[in-house]
């Protein structure tokens, strides 16, 4: 009886989390970008986040194009971590799915 109830509440979680997961698009402003390394720490810092499954840092644009799974981490997260590296970001733009 407890066995089936567990098993019944992993299936529920992993349904109900697969099913709002979404994978999102957001630029971060990266303004304090100021030479051509920069954007390589940018974006180390940006792949180290779990869930970030593409980066795309320009340095001209001074942003950084962040592809993630909204399951596994967060916009904030994405912030801490350029935070953590030396720059703050701001989420500048959302693409629509
Ligand atoms: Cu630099």
């Amino acid at each position: 009886m407890m066995k089936k109830f567990v098993l019944a509440s992993i299936l529920v979680f992993a349904f109900t989390s697969s099913a709002f997961a979404a994978v999102r698009t957001v630029t971060l402003s990266v303004p304090g970008m100021y030479c051509a390394v920069c954007p390589i720490t940018v974006k180390k810092a940006l792949e180290k986040v779990p869930g970030v499954t593409r980066v795309n840092v320009s340095f001209e644009k001074k942003e950084a194009v962040v592809t993630f799974d909204d399951a596994k981490t967060t916009i904030r997260a994405l912030e801490d971590a350029t935070f953590e590296a030396g720059y703050e970001s701001a989420v500048k733009a959302e693409k629509a799915k």
